[in-house]
């Protein structure tokens, strides 16, 4: 394959932190939240062996927060997820599947409660803003929505709590799985959660506006140095491991919460005033036909998936997709997330993967590997 570029232009958004990425010498991007995304900076396989066993800053400032303001804040939030947020207090966040009124998801967001009239709703690729604005205007809903200047910054890996309290003090070490509290870095209040996108522990560092962010990353890198931090980002391999769902790739509008096996996420009986609680109270109650499932697929590494590839059964009927793969060092496997048909998704069964290099065998697994 021969080596192609990014035409960098306004469409194509940097980020506060893009000068930290370019000197720790990023190798790939992707495109995510019309953002700059790192992908690799050593190799996938160094960086994740390196994510493993160290420590990491990741730039997610594509991450991009929609913030909603205003006294119906919490009616509005609550009317786009399948979540019961009755529970819900300042200080929390919650993963929460977004669906439309056909039950489709829309995006799976981080909601960050910052105020009982406050949230910051932390998105994966897709304009969810448009759709959340169409709503407030139909209805007439008082609130503010629109994308504040907020950039997360992730600190990932087994040495996230030594390097965080570093350079915030020992207070970060206290803050729960999926709580945030506020820190002060030169003077301006930082919300910090205990979150991010991998299953190495550490924390998300929501940094407001441009001019801190330089200074924040260099003031990780130089604490960081006894605990051989590097630049990082999201990996493929981790993801896959831990079962990370990446919304556009491993589910889309085509699909329910249940069918991504976010059914965990979904309390549609007491969701009052979802948009998609009559669709997803019907489905949920016949259960889906098919779902996400973890896979091994024989063989040698799998190239990379950049399209779907078909699962069929040893007739050739089609049995299910697979929409992420990728070989696995620690497990000594390919690991693949896909969604399979309900006749073949019980555990152990085996199936046939059409790769684009080979059709090859796959067994289907009852959970993810990590
Ligand atoms: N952090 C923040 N924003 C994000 C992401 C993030 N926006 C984009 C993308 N990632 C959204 N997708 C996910 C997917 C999974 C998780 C978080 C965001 C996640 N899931 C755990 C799980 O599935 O087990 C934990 C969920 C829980 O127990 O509540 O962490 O990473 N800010």
């Amino acid at each position: 394959m021969s080596p192609s570029f990014i035409s960098p232009s306004r469409r194509l958004r940097r980020t506060p932190f893009s000068p930290g990425v370019e000197a720790a010498g990023v190798k790939a991007y992707t495109v995510y939240n019309h953002m700059l995304l790192p992908t690799m900076f050593r190799s996938i396989e160094e960086d994740y062996h390196h994510l493993k066993s160290a420590v990491q800053v990741w730039d997610v400032a594509c991450e991009r927060q929609v913030e909603i303001r205003g006294p119906d804040a919490g009616r509005l939030v609550q009317m786009l997820t399948p979540r019961d947020l009755r529970s819900m207090r300042p200080g929390q966040c919650y993963y929460v599947p977004m669906v439309d009124e056909t039950g489709g998801m829309l995006n799976d967001p981080v909601a960050v409660k910052i105020a009982e009239d406050r949230f910051w709703i932390s998105i994966a690729d897709s304009d969810l803003m448009i759709w959340i604005k169409g709503i407030v205007w139909g209805l007439r809903l008082d609130v503010l929505v629109d994308e504040p200047d907020v950039s997360p910054l992730a600190v990932q890996g087994p040495r996230s709590d030594d390097l965080m309290a570093a350079v915030f003090g020992d207070r970060v070490r206290d803050i729960r799985f999926f709580r945030f509290d506020w820190f002060e870095f030169q003077g301006v209040p930082l919300l910090i959660a205990r979150s991010g996108y991998s299953r190495q522990g550490g924390f998300e560092i929501y940094v407001e506006g441009t001019h801190l962010g330089m200074p924040l990353w260099n003031a990780l890198m130089e604490a960081g140095k006894d605990l051989d931090v590097h630049a990082g980002c999201p990996n493929l391999i981790e993801r896959i491991e831990g079962g990370l769902l990446s919304y556009g790739n491993d589910m889309t509008r085509e699909n329910t919460p249940h069918e991504c096996g976010l059914g965990r996420f979904c309390n549609t009986m007491t969701a009052i005033g979802c948009v998609g609680r009559d669709a997803l109270l019907r489905v949920s109650q016949e259960g889906p036909v098919r779902q996400i499932r973890a896979l091994e697929i024989d063989g040698p590494a799998v190239p990379p998936c950049t399209e779907i590839w078909a699962i069929s059964d040893e007739r050739g009927r089609s049995v299910g997709r697979v929409t992420s793969a990728a070989w696995s060092p620690d497990f000594n496997t390919n690991a693949a997330i896909g969604m399979v048909k309900l006749t073949h998704w019980d555990p152990d069964t085996r199936v046939f993967v059409h790769a684009p290099d080979s059709v090859r065998e796959a067994t289907v697994r009852e959970s993810f590997f990590a």
